[in-house]
């Protein structure tokens, strides 16, 4: 089955070429994409993940100011119940030339899945959200295989 993906670039970042690349590279891969662009809000990304029955989010933020903008974030997902939801940020996520292993930290414990810097190939990127959404659904089948039984 298809699944569908949210992209877009939050908060007042302008930057559009980095997702105007991920669409292609997500469609190609067969993903459905829903694009919402540039200067997006936490709020158009819940509404956007609950109006197209999303399997993911993937948040863009190039200008350095990705940590203000995701404040509250995941708690807006779960306010929505789509706790569940698998969630990956990338592209220049803080000021200047951080260690990025401490800024994925970060992301990670602000609840993202997976957290990626402005060198990520979009097939890496891909990749891993196959592995991800497969193992989510594999996971809830043994669960509703273990329930039912
Ligand atoms: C073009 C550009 C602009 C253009 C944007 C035009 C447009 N509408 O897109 C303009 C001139 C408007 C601009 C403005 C600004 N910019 Co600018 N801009 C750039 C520049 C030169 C290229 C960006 C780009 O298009 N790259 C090409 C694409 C293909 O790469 P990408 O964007 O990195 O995206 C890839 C990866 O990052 C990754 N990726 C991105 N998001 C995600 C998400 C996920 C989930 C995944 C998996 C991967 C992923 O995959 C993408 C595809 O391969 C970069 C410097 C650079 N060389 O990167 C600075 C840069 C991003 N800008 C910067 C800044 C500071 C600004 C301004 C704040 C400047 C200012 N003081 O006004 C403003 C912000 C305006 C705003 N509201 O957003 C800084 C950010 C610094 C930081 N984060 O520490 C950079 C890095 C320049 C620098 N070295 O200082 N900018």
């Amino acid at each position: 089955m298809t699944k569908t993906v949210i992209l877009g670039v939050i908060g007042s970042d302008a930057h559009v070429v980095g997702i105007t690349i991920l669409e292609q590279a997500f469609e190609a891969a067969g993903f459905d994409v829903v694009n919402l662009g540039v200067q997006t809000s936490q709020d158009q990304f819940v509404d956007a993940a609950t109006e197209h029955d999303a399997e993911a989010v993937l948040v863009s933020s190039l200008y350095g100011h990705a940590k203000q903008d995701c404040e509250g974030f995941h708690q807006q997902f779960a306010d929505a119940d789509l706790e569940d939801l698998t969630t990956y940020i990338g592209g220049n996520l803080a000021v200047g030339q951080d260690d990025f292993e401490e800024t994925r930290a970060f992301f990670r414990e602000m609840g993202f899945d997976r957290v990626f810097d402005s060198e990520t190939d979009p097939e890496e990127a891909i990749e891993a959200l196959r592995a991800d959404l497969d193992m989510r659904s594999s996971e809830s089948e043994q669960e509703s295989q273990y329930v039912s039984a």
